[in-house]
């Protein structure tokens, strides 16, 4: 068997996603997500220019093999672009190996550990009664869990705060358009005086069940982030996600030794050797790493092994973006994964987006229920494909009131 073609597609409703089609000689193909948010032609590039001109030719079934040649091929080893690039390879071989197998993927990981697998969707609010709004909506639905992001008084512009009171507050799909980036200001003791209170009158109105989570999207110093993994203990948060910049991980332990409040990190790390510490040193409760730009499922599966040994469970990224091939590909690991966490998961159902991918993937109460269809479960359809292209956009930039470049 033989890898007779691949093309990749840039463009998709709303958001630009990186599809990758890999064609055999027997007439089955695979496929990948290789989208990485606002950098969306740099994998696409990598996959045209170096790793299709490869891949013709080679036979599918070695998905382990082609992850290592690329892999350590390339010598200059890691890095997100080229980390999506060969998950989106290796996303395509299971799809391959799974329709050949006539098995859904998570048979071929070790059968299904649960019947559903619970996500949390994003409820944002311009300011806090905005968001308890929006929260009340998705528990209205039936979601178990959901992140909480609002507003801060006196802060108008942090990426928390929805811009338009109401309005658009649910099913909010980040779109950064334009190369230029849009510029948030940022005050920490305005977040940090305003959050713990209103992170506890959450969990007052909605009760002691919903599975609250809050991230904070890497803004604070250490020290900062102990005070609110503290302050927020008596809320029981589901997680607290990105306190700090993950670059130095030995910051990790201040908020350990001060609080036991969990700790979500990862979603943009791309290997196991970005996390292999603060899994062996137990200084994280979850791991957030992506198929899509962490190796695909070959990689991905090894950290979800090995955080398995350490109390770590998984919480994959789940943003919008995402396709749902990659959304596929995590709904298979979440059926199998004993040490199974939670998914985020943004409702991308728009009609426009089932046309282009078309799949028996199902979410119910708060659950996702894995299609029984052969390999990933989703399809792409190239005619749907053709009414888009690619759209620039970029992340904002964050800044202090005085200037100051900070996290985003
Ligand atoms: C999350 C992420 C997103 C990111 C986005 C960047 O937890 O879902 O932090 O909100 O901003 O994925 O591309
Ligand atoms: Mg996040």
């Amino acid at each position: 068997m033989k890898i007779s073609d691949a093309k990749v597609f840039v463009g998709g409703p709303a958001k630009n996603y990186v599809t990758l089609k890999i064609m055999t000689d027997q007439g089955i193909y695979g496929l990948g997500d290789a989208t990485l948010n606002n950098r969306e032609t740099l994998p696409a590039a990598y996959l045209q220019d170096y790793l299709i001109p490869n891949l013709i030719g080679m036979d599918p079934r070695n998905s382990e093999d082609i992850w290592q040649f690329f892999y350590r091929g390339a010598y200059f080893r890691r890095g997100p672009i080229a980390m999506a690039a060969f998950g989106a390879i290796d996303m395509a071989l299971w799809d391959i190996k799974g329709k050949l197998a006539n098995m859904p993927l998570y048979q071929l990981f070790g059968g299904k550990s649960r019947e559903g697998a619970m996500v949390y969707a994003h409820a944002t609010g311009a300011d806090l009664e905005d968001l308890m709004d929006s929260i009340s909506a998705y528990v209205e639905e039936g979601y178990k869990a959901v992140r909480v992001q609002c507003g801060i008084p006196g802060m108008p512009s942090a990426s928390y705060a929805t811009p338009e009171k109401r309005g658009n507050t649910r099913n909010y799909i980040t779109s950064y358009k334009g190369i230029q980036p849009k510029i948030e200001i940022w005050d920490t003791d305005r977040y940090l005086r305003f959050m713990p209170d209103a992170l506890a009158a959450i969990r007052e109105r909605f009760g002691p069940e919903l599975k609250i989570l809050h991230d904070v999207h890497h803004r604070l110093t250490p020290r900062e982030a102990a005070e609110l993994a503290k302050a927020v203990e008596p809320t029981r948060l589901f997680w607290l996600e990105d306190p700090t910049p993950a670059e130095n991980q030995d910051v990790l332990q201040l908020i350990r030794q001060h609080s036991t409040t969990p700790i979500a990190i990862g979603e943009v790390f791309n290997s196991i050797w970005d996390c292999n510490r603060l899994i062996e040193d137990e200084l994280i409760d979850f791991i957030r790493v992506a198929v899509t730009y962490a190796g695909g499922i070959t990689h991905v599966k090894r950290i979800v092994d090995l955080a398995g040994l350490h109390n770590v469970r998984t919480g994959f990224h789940g943003a919008p973006s995402h396709s749902p091939i990659s959304m596929a590909a995590q709904a298979h690991l979440n059926a199998w994964a004993p040490n199974f966490g939670i998914q985020e998961y943004l409702v991308l159902g728009t009609p426009e987006c089932d046309a282009l991918f078309p799949s028996n993937h199902r979410m119910e109460n708060g659950l996702v229920h894995v299609s029984d269809a052969p390999g990933l479960g989703v399809d792409f359809d190239e005619k749907e494909a053709e009414r888009y292209d690619y759209q620039p956009g970029s992340h904002p930039v964050v800044r202090l009131e005085d200037g100051t470049v900070w996290n985003y």
